[in-house]
């Protein structure tokens, strides 16, 4: 068991005998405890699945852009993806129908699970937690080391899933059964199983993480930091890490499920009668229920969802505080939504399965409850107009990518509220509104507050700025081209075109739709453009970006008190709290500047000697 380290400890541990031991280059780099060097080890790795990720989203849309396999556009980028994915996944220029239900399973399910997460429960959390609240290190540094190497091992054996015999899972990031259950019916043996081992261990990483969280922010924060002067990305990544450690076991347990109903034999989610090309499913009793999973699914799939927008949510808040150099609107409503989202949030998976046959008295306590969640989810949005009402604006990439979020949420929030309505869903499920849906949140919300939140806290990650040219025509390029992508998607499902489709043109009511389609794939290419244009200012701006200045921003959080680079322990001395993190452009704020940074006492404040506290 690891015992809770205090920042003192770790100070005497690390700071004073550090001339002592010198770590080596694996301790210090591979295998580190430190809190802010395994945040950036999540960095790089959800980098890395987001560009694998990507790569799989591009193939979707060559695919849908044209489905008929023609023309020199298509036909170049599928030479390229050939010589990445091979024959057995595109033949030629064929991009085969089984890899292309493989590649948007996999898209989602690198995306969610292996980029948006780790991004903001591994990067995010890891890097801010300690150094938000002064504390020296998380509770318990070992399991954090560990959940993040378990992460990356998870990665690794769901990229195996390609290699192996049957190909990657194609039953969708919700592996419904039967598809899910019994491999005689899609084809896909080890590609299914190991979907299914990856997310556990990926699971497992999760919860390490949210127990080291959940302690180290009820234990260990600085003197005077109390819950209601905490920075609101704290909120936010605290009342996320109840919610995982909530919702993953039962996403665990169903896991393990299906899993034994693929390799056991036994039959969880496999009903009687089964055919399997005509003829009786052998090999097992039948008897279990479809339904039974996706109510496992949904009760971890909408809690999840919040997973990934509430970390997101805090850390714009936080951005356009400082940006617009005023305090946060309505601070207390903030925290007080973000818990109200995460309570309701347990609440309405059913919104997912209204199309299951669920009695509609369930069914209309689905849609209330569901809509309710639109009353904390408009609160935060009005706090957001409050807090940039009248603002100072700096507008610097990050303030960007914070607007960005703000709008884009907006609309996947208002997408959000057509569905829940049961009788519109009934509609629009399974179509295109809802991958449009998906992405307005996801990716113009969660992704970018993601690219917001490094453009901001890149400084105190490498002690060097990014470059605000290249981030600027990173954002303008992605904004433009993640509408181009995503807001038609309304249009084609409305107009009936169905979601996880090969080849809609087969369809009299949907061929009209393939030039729509092909302006959104082009859109889609640029949309990659622009994350390749980031990460190339990342790795540029990590070598030869200028020097950063401790708090280049003017922010009032503790870790723009520390300098880079910032040791082992955090800070020299025991930070002291006196207030809350938004006093931006206060009247009392110390002469000539408009920020009053958390630690800086009051004028008259007694001796600065801790003892005397
Ligand atoms: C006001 C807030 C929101 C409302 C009312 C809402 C409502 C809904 C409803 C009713 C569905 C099911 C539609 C269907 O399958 O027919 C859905 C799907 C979905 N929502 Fe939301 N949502 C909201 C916010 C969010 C947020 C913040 C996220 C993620 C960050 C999100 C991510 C998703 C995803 C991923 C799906 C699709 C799941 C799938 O079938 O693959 N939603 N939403
Ligand atoms: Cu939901």
């Amino acid at each position: 068991m690891s015992t809770i380290v205090l920042p003192k400890e770790i100070k005497t541990a690390h700071g004073e005998h550090a001339h002592h031991h010198e770590l080596s280059f694996w301790r210090k780099y591979i295998f580190s405890l430190d809190h802010k060097v395994i945040g950036i080890q999540f960095l790089f790795s959800s980098c890395f699945f987001l560009l694998v990720g990507g790569l799989l989203a591009l193939v979707v849309r060559l695919q849908l852009g044209w489905p008929d396999h023609q023309g020199w556009f298509y036909l170049m980028m599928a030479k390229f993806f050939h010589a990445i994915f091979g024959d057995k996944m595109i033949a030629g220029t064929i991009i085969l129908p089984e890899f292309y239900n493989a590649a948007f399973t996999m898209h989602a399910t690198f995306m969610i699970f292996f980029a948006v997460m780790p991004f903001l429960m591994g990067t995010f959390a890891n890097f801010l937690i300690p150094l938000q609240i002064g504390a020296g290190d998380m509770a318990f540094p070992k399991l954090n080391m560990a959940s993040f190497w378990v992460s990356l091992l998870s990665g690794a054996i769901m990229l195996c899933a390609f290699i192996v015999p049957g190909g990657a899972a194609g039953g969708g990031w919700t592996s419904y059964p039967t598809l899910s259950a019994i491999p005689e019916l899609s084809g896909v043996t080890w590609g299914q199983n190991l979907w299914l081992i990856s997310l556990l261990l990926s699971g497992v990483a999760s919860l390490m993480g949210a127990i080291n969280y959940i302690t180290t922010i009820v234990n260990m924060r600085a003197p005077g930091m109390s819950w209601l002067r905490m920075p609101l990305p704290v909120w936010a990544m605290f009342v996320t890490a109840i919610l995982l450690l909530l919702a993953v076991p039962v996403l665990a347990a169903a896991l393990v499920l299906l899993l034994f109903d693929r390799t056991l034999g036994t039959s969880f989610f496999i009903p009687h009668g089964v055919l399997v090309a005509g003829s009786p499913l052998t090999g097992h009793t039948g008897g279990g229920q479809v339904l039974l999973w996706q109510h496992l699914f949904w009760f971890f799939g909408h809690p999840e969802v919040y997973i990934m927008i509430l970390p997101a949510m805090g850390l714009t808040s936080e951005i356009l505080s400082v940006f617009a150099r005023k305090p946060i609107f309505g601070y207390k409503a903030m925290v007080l939504s973000i818990c109200g989202i995460a309570f309701l949030g347990f609440i309405v998976w059913g919104h997912h399965m209204f199309q299951s046959g669920m009695n509609p008295l369930l069914g209309t306590t689905f849609m209330i409850s569901t809509m309710a969640i639109a009353i904390p989810s408009a609160i935060k949005t009005f706090n957001w107009l409050g807090t940039l009402w009248g603002g100072n604006f700096k507008f610097t990439t990050a303030f960007l990518f914070a607007i960005g979020f703000v709008s884009m949420f907006a609309i996947g929030g208002l997408s959000g509220i057509f569905m829940a309505s049961s009788p519109v869903d009934i509609f629009i499920h399974d179509t295109y509104f809802i991958v449009g849906h998906i992405h307005y949140v996801l990716f113009g919300g969660s992704i970018m507050a993601i690219f917001g939140g490094i453009y901001y806290w890149f400084p105190k990650m490498f002690g060097r700025m990014m470059n605000e040219k290249i981030g600027k025509l990173h954002f303008w390029l992605l904004f433009l081209s993640f509408n181009g992508v995503f807001f038609p998607m309304h249009i084609l499902g409305v107009n009936g075109m169905m979601r996880r489709i090969y080849d809609y043109t087969q369809y009299e009511h949907l061929a009209h739709l393939q030039p729509l389609n092909a302006f959104m794939s082009v859109c889609a290419f640029i949309l990659g453009l622009s994350v390749l244009i980031f990460l190339f200012n990342l790795f540029y701006s990590i070598f030869r970006g200028p020097k950063a200045p401790v708090n280049p921003w003017n922010a009032n959080t503790l870790e723009w008190t520390v300098a880079y680079p910032i040791p082992h322990g955090n800070f020299a001395e025991m930070p002291h709290v006196f207030r809350g993190p938004y006093e931006y452009s206060a009247p009392d704020c110390p002469e000539g500047q408009d920020f009053y940074p958390q630690n800086v006492p009051p004028p008259g404040w007694g001796p600065t000697d801790s003892k005397a506290h």
